[in-house]
């Protein structure tokens, strides 16, 4: 038998590097970590296959981000740290435990599909037992809803009972979990960082320390826009140093070691509480930006080639080879594995079964709990009677008169805080006062908004639950959509709807979609309260818009506009209570109008939505309207009574999504004349969809024609008497109802 002599030498050298450390990584964790770099690059190439073969719809890859993903992968762990990663974070993703066959199930589209059921396009990831929160495709949509996570993960920290499942509501099927020392994983592209939502998360995380990774994967491109168009200066290290609290760390992203040690340090900073970490990886993107684009266009072979002489797996493989950690054969035999692996999985996945069109509408609302059904009918139960005991000046107290609309809203608030912990309220000017050492010593009231809608909750709950945010509407809406999607009830105030609009991402494709696009495995109940309405003298154009039905439109959105004080009570209610995410639309000149006050109705009054109040029973004519044009809908229909006998049936509509069809229908069946009144601006306004319904569905019953009076297509002027004609008045829904009544 041949024997080989071994040199001493040799075997020293290969004995030292055995006991090598690779910044604290074994011999082992390294071939984990090629094998899921490289399945990672495999599984685009597979996808990439089977979109040329239009078996799949759509491909992006992850390819050149596989070494700073696999890292954030072995330094964060699954279940327990939250991620908000975004589509070139495949590798992370399979790192945390995502397997190649449950990402090809998304790209075919298959109802397992465990990320979206189908809906949504390939890597957008989604896996509730990972702590892997569904994402969208928006750029930089992630990153708000990351901070509100990482906030809700220190608010429960303090809270601990708030994970108690309270009966009755939301609570029952969110259940809340968390870790001391949990760390939020949120990446984008270098690109991304030029959104201003990227920087509305920066203010909150250093100035509230938030346990939050920013991994910044900078490819160079954003598809064919260079960096130095997106940053200026060309480096978003650079432009975000002064942050405070933050840990910074500027890495290779395409060596898995140093971007390894660089997340280590990024996630120690972190879990001990230090604050947020800033990770600036540099990548390569060497498949262009997806399949739908060819880099060749705008990148010559040079910069691609010297793209490519960093690519992660060649220089994984390399490292592997020359550490001795695996040979070329080890090589193989692993990537063969990877390969047959792979096939298995694609096999299945081409045989998954599809989605069937009757599932399409299942979880746009909460599937849990109703809140049209009977669950939220309660009565008022005012206070008792001794309230009204005059006082020794002969008036009656202050507490035995009606209360405004503001102040219901404000003792709803109240109550519903005192009966469910998981409940923050946050927005502009909402807290009594930010610096809580003037409260404390007594030095000053406090404001509590700018309407005075949240005064003395921050007084009567703490400052941890009730503050004020920077002025950042998107902000506002991402950080709740966030806390929401870890089962707090965030009850946010959008100061004035003329300023919703840098929330509209979030309105629009982010909060009310969460739960349809990840096929029920994530929801964010929460309600935002905004100020809405003119007939304010003086408002003008950016305090007096309404635009209702921009919202209405979107599905997964419960729309609710109060006309009275009582009414706003128990909607308000309903709202906090139920599953779904609301928009509470407030109108501020029924905040303290003398029209609609009411008692407090107690801690239990609820009202179901998408039940109409029949104002004034009529028999001549049906007037369907909400909010401020409901008073004036009054004061018309008297007169039209008082004039000229006409029986006007008033309809408030309370909710606008859902909205009460039968009420309307039994009504304009009994009336067969309708008219759908409301602030906004007439032409593609919310009374559109009801005048066409009302057209399409009771054509047969009806006797003129459906009329609508609105506001002018304008904006509302400052100037009173501008003003007064620009919206609709008592007259003209008087003369409106007239016409439509003599038809
Ligand atoms: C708000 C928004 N605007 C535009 C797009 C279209 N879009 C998708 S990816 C992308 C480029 C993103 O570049 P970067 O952030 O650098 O990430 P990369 O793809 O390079 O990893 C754009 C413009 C989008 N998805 N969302
Ligand atoms: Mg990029």
């Amino acid at each position: 038998m041949a024997t080989t002599k071994t040199d001493p030498k040799l075997t020293a050298h290969a004995e030292d590097r055995k006991s090598k450390s690779y910044e604290g990584l074994t011999r082992q964790q390294l071939i984990d970590a090629y094998r899921i770099m490289y399945t990672s690059r495999r599984v685009d190439d597979r996808e990439i296959l089977l979109k040329r073969q239009q078996k799949i719809f759509f491909q992006i890859s992850g390819a050149g981000h596989e070494a700073i993903g696999v890292a954030a992968g072995f330094c964060l762990r699954p279940g327990y740290d939250w991620f908000y990663p975004y589509y070139r974070d495949r590798a992370l993703v399979l790192a945390l435990g995502a397997t190649p066959y449950e990402m090809l199930l998304q790209a075919v589209g298959a109802a397992d599909d465990p990320s979206s059921g189908g809906r949504q396009m390939p890597s957008h990831w989604a896996y509730n037992k990972l702590n892997i929160v569904t994402q969208s495709s928006p750029t930089g949509s992630q990153i708000l809803q990351a901070v509100g996570c990482a906030e809700a993960g220190i608010y429960l920290r303090n809270h601990p009972d708030t994970a108690q499942t309270g009966r009755g509501d939301y609570r029952e099927f969110h259940k809340v979990s968390f870790q001391g020392d949990e760390v939020t994983y949120v990446s984008l592209g270098d690109g991304t960082t030029s959104e201003g939502e990227f920087w509305e998360a920066l203010n909150p995380v250093a100035n509230k320390k938030l346990p939050v990774i920013f991994c910044v994967e900078d490819n160079e491109y954003a598809i064919s826009v260079p960096v130095e168009v997106q940053t200026a200066g060309g480096s978003i290290s650079r432009l975000v140093s002064g942050f405070p609290n933050f840990h910074f760390e500027e890495v290779d992203g395409t060596d898995p070691i140093a971007s390894y040690a660089a997340l280590k340090r990024a996630t120690e900073h972190c879990r001990a509480g230090h604050g947020p970490a800033f990770v600036h990886a540099h990548v390569i993107r060497p498949y262009s930006h997806s399949l739908s684009d060819d880099e060749r266009l705008y990148r010559p072979d040079a910069e691609r080639q010297r793209d490519a002489a960093r690519d992660p797996i060649t220089r994984m493989q390399m490292f592997l080879i020359r550490e001795g950690i695996l040979d070329e054969k080890g090589i193989n035999k692993l990537e063969k594995q990877v390969e047959d692996e792979m096939q298995v999985a694609v096999d299945r996945a081409l045989e998954a079964k599809f989605p069937t069109p009757e599932t399409i509408t299942q979880y746009v609302y909460s599937p849990d709990i109703d809140p049209t059904s009977a669950q939220f009918e309660a009565q008022p139960v005012f206070a008792p009677a001794m309230e009204t005991a005059p006082a020794a000046d002969g008036k009656k107290p202050a507490a035995s008169l009606p209360k405004t609309m503001a102040e219901l809203i404000n003792s709803t608030l109240r109550d519903e805080m005192k009966r469910d912990e998981r409940i923050l309220v946050f927005g502009e000017d909402v807290a009594d006062v930010s610096r809580e050492e003037y409260l404390k010593k007594k030095l000053v009231k406090g404001k509590g908004g700018v309407f005075k809608l949240t005064a003395g909750l921050q007084a009567a709950f703490g400052a941890d639950r009730v503050f004020n945010s920077p002025i950042a509407e998107a902000a506002i809406v991402g950080r709740a959509t966030g806390m929401a999607t870890r089962g707090l009830k965030p009850v946010v105030e959008i100061q004035f709807f003329d300023y919703i609009w840098p929330a509209m991402m979030q309105l629009r494709d982010e909060l009310p979609v969460i739960r349809w696009r990840s096929n029920n495995a994530f929801s964010a109940p929460c309600v935002i309260r905004v100020a809405i309405g003119g007939y304010l003298t003086g408002g003008a154009l950016y305090h007096s818009q309404c635009g209702e039905s921009i919202f209405t439109h979107i599905p997964g959105l419960r729309v609710v506009f109060p006309s009275n004080a009582l009414d706003a009570a128990g909607l308000l209610r309903t709202a906090i209570r139920c599953d779904d995410p609301v928009l509470f639309l407030e109108h501020k000149r029924l905040y303290r109008e003398t029209y609609g006050r009411s008692h407090y109705p107690g801690p239990e009054y609820m009202i179901p939505f998408g039940k109409a109040k029949i104002v004034q029973p009529g028999t001549d004519l049906t007037v369907i309207t909400y909010g401020a044009v409901v008073p004036r809908g009054m004061q018309a229909a008297q007169r039209l009574e008082r004039e000229l006998g006409v029986k006007v049936e008033l309809i408030d509509l309370r909710t606008l999504n859902p909205f009460d069809w039968e009420t309307i229908a039994a009504s304009v069946e009994k009336t067969n004349r309708a008219l759908v009144a409301y602030e906004d601006s007439l032409s593609w306004g919310y009374g559109a969809e009801i005048a066409a319904r009302i057209a399409d569905k009771l054509f047969p019953h009806l006797d003129a024609p459906v009329r609508r009076v609105a506001a002018m297509d304008t904006y509302v002027a400052y100037q009173p008497i501008l003003e007064d004609a620009i919206l609709p008045q008592a007259n003209d829904l008087f003369r409106g109802m007239k016409e439509l009544a003599e038809y």
